[in-house]
Formats: structure tokens, sequence, C-alpha cells
């Protein structure tokens, strides 16, 4: 599985550090379709839990770039068992528009014997049924090269051609220490790995709090996919990385800058309003019965504190550059209300 379960459906192999398995269904949707798959308006459906950090960023991106009519959206329950994640939330358990129940049925139609994890986000082809790519990293980016003609007027420019450099640099390393390494902290399998992981996170968060403390955004002076991507994970620091990852040498909300900088995004429309705080929390509280075998999830945080003034304005910066934000969630894909503990 991509998460590295066993057979046994474990997460942490004991006495070795985690190891994600990062092996994708490499195939791109682009505008000469040299895979085989076209860049073509309704044809493809977004399939992103809400709970997954991964998935999160693919939900953001098509939001902030107005790619709701042209790329549907289905949304598993925030669960999953070893086998798949389930469209639960849909009536009668069936996904409206692929009309299955579970995603493996998908990746069962693309590759009859698929081997690895059921994973999302995932972009299922809707005329064959199958599905066309899990490659999460190139997802967004294609969403912000390869689709640009189905943009929003006053979509911003998330991956500028002049700071690409920059942005693959600063996400490269944020996956490794921080996005992969609440990973590798939470499912470490001996002391040693966990205090490595440990310790490479809270050491880059520093390092990104330094970056961070005069400077509104991650790379230039507006949001691009490296903000995007360090969000989803800043997202769910409190209320899943700090107690069911063992991340707890600090809170987000105990990282001044850090914390200031998540409210500011999240206070953006695109970011917070794909934030369900409950699916995050059941996903992984209930999925990873060998770190929380009683399977309960925890009431607090309260959700309420992102809503308190950040103050990040005074540093500048335009959050969407040349463009404009995006208009509220369509009604069908909003997300709760927030909630104090
Ligand atoms: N496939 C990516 C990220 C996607 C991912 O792991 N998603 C999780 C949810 S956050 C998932 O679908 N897990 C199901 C599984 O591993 O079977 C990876 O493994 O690096």
């Amino acid at each position: 599985m991509a998460e590295s379960t066993d057979a046994d459906g474990r997460y942490v192999e004991p006495g070795q550090p985690y190891d994600r398995d990062t092996n994708y269904i490499e195939d791109r949707i682009t505008r000469d379709g040299r895979d085989g798959w076209p860049v073509e308006a309704e044809r493809y459906r977004l399939i992103a839990a809400r709970a997954c950090p991964w998935a999160n960023r693919t939900i953001i991106v098509r939001r902030l770039l107005g790619l709701e009519d042209a790329i549907s959206l289905g949304l598993p329950g925030p669960t999953h068992d070893q086998r798949s994640w389930t469209f639960d939330l849909d009536p009668g358990g069936v996904d409206p528009v692929l009309g299955i129940e579970r995603l493996q049925q998908a990746y069962f139609t693309r590759f009859s014997d698929y081997p690895r994890g059921i994973t999302v986000p995932a972009i299922v082809d809707v005329p064959t049924g199958a599905v066309v790519t899990n490659n999460f990293p190139q997802i967004t980016l294609d969403f912000e090269t390869e689709w640009s003609a189905f943009h929003r007027d006053g979509a911003p420019d998330l991956y500028p051609d002049a700071l690409r450099s920059e942005i693959d640099e600063v996400s490269e390393i944020v996956y490794h220490d921080v996005n992969n390494g609440v990973y590798k902290a939470g499912f470490a399998g001996s002391q040693k790995a966990y205090e490595r992981a440990f310790n490479t996170l809270f050491d880059r968060l520093d390092w990104l709090s330094e970056r961070l403390e005069r400077q509104r955004f991650l790379v230039g002076d507006s949001i691009t996919e490296a903000d995007v991507r360090l969000f989803t994970t800043l997202a769910r620091f409190d209320a899943v990385y700090h107690g069911h990852f063992k991340c707890n040498r600090s809170k987000l909300a105990e990282m001044p800058v850090l914390w200031a900088y998540a409210r500011d995004l999240f206070q953006t429309p695109g970011f917070g309003d794909t934030i369900d705080f409950a699916q995050s929390k059941a996903h992984y509280y209930i999925v990873h019965r060998d770190i929380n075998p009683s399977g309960i999830v925890p009431l607090g945080p309260d959700e309420t504190v992102w809503l308190t003034p950040h103050g990040r304005e005074e540093l500048g910066g335009r959050p969407f550059g040349d463009g404009t934000p995006p208009p509220p969630s369509r009604e069908s894909e909003g997300v709760p209300k927030l909630r104090s503990a």
C-alpha cells in the first residue's frame, strides 16, 4: 500500500524506518495527449478524499484555477479498509458519475491485477471508468500548465516560469522533511527512526519559520504551488500529527510565524474552505489501528482558532498576483462550519 501497510494491514514495520511506496500510475493528461489522455473538459473525474493531505492539494488547486466545470470531483468518505476507499458518503454508497462503490474498481478496470495501494488522489477517465493517474505531485502541476485553456478568468499563476526551479527546490525539501516527515515520525518502527524524523521535521519547521518571517509566501510574493503543498500538512498538524504521529515538540499554534502563515492561507478563498477537520481526524485515527488500536477519535482541538487575525498583510505580497480570488465553493462541495472543541 502506498502508506506502506504490510499484508496484515500494519503501517509500522517493526525495527524499520517508514518507507513510502512512490511508484505511481504515471500517465499524464496533456494538451498534446501524448500518453493517450488529451485534456478535455468533462471527460475526467478527480477522486480526492477530504481527509488526505495529498488529495487536498488537488482540491485546492482545482478550486484556485476554477477547473470545477472542466473536471468533476468525487469524494470518498474519510476511512477506508484494506481493500479500498469507498463512496460511503454518496447516496447508496455509489459514486454518482462512475457508478462504483470502491475506488479499487477503477484501478482494476485499468489494471486487473493492480498490486499497489488504492490511493487518492486519482483521476479517472469517465467513459472507460479506468484510473488514468494517481501521480499526485504531477497532477497539480498539470492542472497549472496543461489545463490552462480551462482556467477561470483571474486564475492565479501558481507555477510561474521564472520561479519554477525555486518552487521545485523548496517543494522537494518540504516533501521529505515535512509532508512525508510527519509520516516518517508516525510510522517509525524504532525509537531511533522516530527521533531522527522528529528532529528533521522540527529543524525544517524552524527553517521555514525563519524563511517566512519577512516574506508572506514561500516563493516570490504571491501564492504558488509550494504554499499549497506546505499548507495541507500544516492544516492537519495540531488536529492529527501532534498527537497521532507524536510530532509534539510544539504545536503549530506555538510556532508564531508558521501559525500566522497557515492562518493567512486558511483564510484565503480556496484553502480553508477545502478543509474538513472531522474527516481528517477520522481518517488517521480510525484507519491506522496499529498506532491507535482503540480507533477513538479525539474531540479537540478548537477549530475556530483558525479564523483569528494573522497580521500577515503587513508583509505585503499579492496573494493572487495579477489574478483574483476564486468565488465561494459550489454548494455541493462545501465543508462543515468550524467547531469549538
Ligand atoms: N500515493 C501517494 C500519496 C497518496 C496517499 O498515500 N494517499 C493515502 C491517503 S492520505 C491513501 O490513499 N492511502 C491508501 C493506501 O495507501 O492504500 C504516496 O503514497 O506517496
